[in-house]
């Protein structure tokens, strides 16, 4: 299967070392996981595996895979024409030496391990997928997307506004419909009322399993550590929809009773923490782990991977596409990426999800490079001075060399905290 997808074995088998030891020192070392973390685990260990081979056995059916890095991509569009949108691999440095060969060395880690995956040939769900959709969000992704059109032969690049304007909701949904018409050629089906009322049905579902699971976070003990809360929103970007979304409620009953029974990941008062900014994509698990290991417990992201991805529902009370499309538009709308401007919305959202989560404090992650995200680190800090609750901003990236530093920081914060 590796041979057909073009992977070159020798990396893919050297990255599975590195995640599955990763996984176990990170992970599989916790104490008092829920039972239904094993799904994740299961999903975990079977990401290079089964599901690849699951994905396989849907194109030999026919059915075409859509590969996206932002979370504006619509998946409701995607599954409406019987198509399957995966999250594709942007969390780990990898082929570094030859991504720097094409993007400029001060290029944030996200993109550099687009590249990279591409270039170092280990990723499946890129090599299975029939089309890759980029997205013109912030200017590092949108030059790089020239770039890797010179990669592969099936780049799609979306426009998107850059202010919450009715001019950006009209480009925003002729985005959309030009989008909705690639797809239908791609898998040459047309998208009617009935599969995009499903296909949001479908979407919705797993999306509402998530704040289900979120809003339990919010007790205290939280009944699942931050790494694991945010395994099951890297997961939400690979897994089937339908076993997700069942999965999710399954652990959640668990969680119910884990709460009634006061039974938590962390002691009671531990330190509560709430993450904002960059998404951390797998295998980005370096600030979880961290915060975890420094006395406080994360009990939210504000992130793509995380609410700020799946914060909203889609209304389903449209009856033709046209008006599904328009439900689609205002749902994706709200999304409060820093690249919009102004973005005060995501200010207003972070102080309401840090009293939500009852946060002690917010520690703001930025990837190193990240213009939308370091800049607006700044003004999110004083939106939560104004509220009295403490912030930690820190620029990283995929490297281990910080650690140690972090750490410190870190400890010192979760100290003030106390
Ligand atoms: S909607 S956050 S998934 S664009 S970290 S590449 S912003 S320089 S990832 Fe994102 Fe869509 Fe926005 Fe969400 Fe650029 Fe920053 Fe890199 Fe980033």
């Amino acid at each position: 299967m590796w041979t057909d997808l073009g992977l070159d074995l020798d990396a893919h088998d050297a990255l599975l070392d590195v995640l599955g030891s990763a996984y176990k020192d990170i992970y599989l070392a916790q104490k008092n996981r829920p039972e239904g973390m094993a799904y994740f685990d299961f999903v975990m260990s079977e990401v290079h595996g089964l599901r690849i081979k699951e994905i396989m056995d849907e194109k030999a059916s026919g059915r075409k895979i859509i590969g996206s890095y932002c979370v504006f991509v619509p998946e409701e569009i995607a599954l409406a024409a019987n198509a399957t949108l995966v999250g594709l691999c942007s969390g780990a440095d990898f082929a570094m030496e030859e991504v720097e060969q094409l993007l400029p060395r001060n290029t944030c880690a996200l993109i550099k391990s687009a590249f990279g995956f591409k270039l170092g040939k280990v990723c499946p769900y890129l090599e299975s997928a029939d089309m890759i959709v980029g997205e013109n969000t912030c200017d590092g992704k949108k030059k790089a997307y020239e770039s890797l059109g010179h990669l592969v032969d099936n780049l799609y690049v979306m426009d998107l506004p850059q202010m919450k304007t009715e001019n950006g909701k009209v480009l925003l949904k002729g985005e959309y419909l030009r989008f909705k018409d690639a797809v239908e050629t791609l898998t040459g089906v047309t998208i009617t009322a009935e599969s995009l009322k499903s296909a949001i049905g479908v979407v919705n579902a797993k999306r509402a399993a998530l704040h289900r699971l979120c809003s339990l976070r919010k007790a205290d003990p939280t009944p699942i550590s931050g790494l694991d809360g945010l395994l099951a929103n890297q997961v939400f970007f690979y897994d089937n929809p339908a076993r997700f979304t069942a999965s999710v409620h399954k652990i959640c009953d668990e969680l119910e009773i884990r709460i009634q029974e006061k039974k938590g990941a962390f002691p009671e008062k531990t330190p509560r923490i709430l993450v904002s900014g960059c998404p951390q994509a797998v295998p980005n698990w370096k600030l979880p782990m961290i915060v975890e290991t420094s006395g406080a417990v994360i009990v939210g992201e504000e992130s793509c991977v995380g609410e700020r991805g799946a914060r909203n529902l889609t209304a389903d009370t449209g009856s033709t596409v046209d008006e599904m499309m328009d439900a689609l538009v205002d749902r994706y709308f709200q999304v409060d990426c820093a690249i919009f401007t102004p973005n005060d919305q995501r200010l207003l959202n972070i102080q309401e999800m840090a009293a939500a989560y009852k946060a002690d404090g917010v520690i703001h992650y930025g990837l190193q490079f990240c213009q939308p995200y370091l800049m607006e680190s700044i003004p999110v800090e004083k939106a939560l001075e104004e509220k009295g609750i403490p912030c930690l901003r820190i620029e990283t990236d995929y490297g281990m060399e910080d650690m140690g530093q972090l750490k410190t920081r870190v400890e010192a914060f979760v100290e003030q905290l106390r």
